[in-house]
């Protein structure tokens, strides 16, 4: 666990539709449909879900849309629109990052105090996992100051890969020398 003033970052290893947060983060496509994170939310949710998804126009790749989230524990979804690997020239890196920032700046408004995001990127869109997960935590760390009523961000692991990536890079940002956010 990570403390960074008023907030706590957390991995875990678990089925993000499973978690009690205000809001869960989808690593959502254009078109806001798809399998991964998104098949699986959506056979959680309802078919409900899919209806107000379809009232959203889609999202912009590095952007985050919100609904309500109908069936799951989460009351709400975020689906932010990451990045697919081309290379790394494409703007990837930035694009990632962004969905990072727009997540938690919709949440904020959205008066979510608990977050839980998934690796986004990481599954068919093939973003390398060390660099991924290294911009999750610097941009959600970077973020925290303009979104204070955010309590607690969780990193939803699907494997135990991914789980010993985020506890690695939060130990080290622990072992930081602390600058005041
Ligand atoms: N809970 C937590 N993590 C999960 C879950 C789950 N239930 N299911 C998968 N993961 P992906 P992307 C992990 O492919 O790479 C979709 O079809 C997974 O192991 O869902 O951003 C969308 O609709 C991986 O680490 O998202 C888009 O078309 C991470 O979540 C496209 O895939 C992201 O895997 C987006 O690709």
């Amino acid at each position: 666990m990570f403390k960074a003033n008023q907030c706590t970052l957390d991995a875990c290893v678990a089925d993000i539709t499973t978690l009690d947060v205000d809001v869960i983060v989808n690593a959502a496509n254009t078109s806001l449909g798809g399998g991964g994170v998104d098949g699986a939310i959506h056979r959680a949710a309802g078919k409900a879900l899919l209806r107000e998804c379809e009232m959203l126009g889609g999202c912009a790749t590095g952007d985050a849309k919100i609904t309500g989230g109908y069936a799951l524990p989460a009351k709400h979804v975020i689906y932010a629109v990451g990045p697919v690997w081309r290379g790394g020239a494409h703007g990837e890196a930035d694009l990632l990052a962004s969905c990072y920032q727009r997540s938690l700046e919709v949440a904020r408004e959205a008066d979510c105090a608990s977050i839980a995001f998934p690796a986004i990127s990481c599954g068919v869109y093939h973003f390398p996992a060390d660099d991924a997960v290294w911009i999750a935590v610097a941009t959600v760390l970077d973020t925290l100051p303009r979104t204070p009523h955010i309590a607690r961000v969780i990193f939803a692991c699907f494997d135990d890969a991914m789980f010993e990536r985020y506890q690695t890079e939060l130990k080290r940002r622990q072992a930081l020398p602390s600058k005041p956010l």
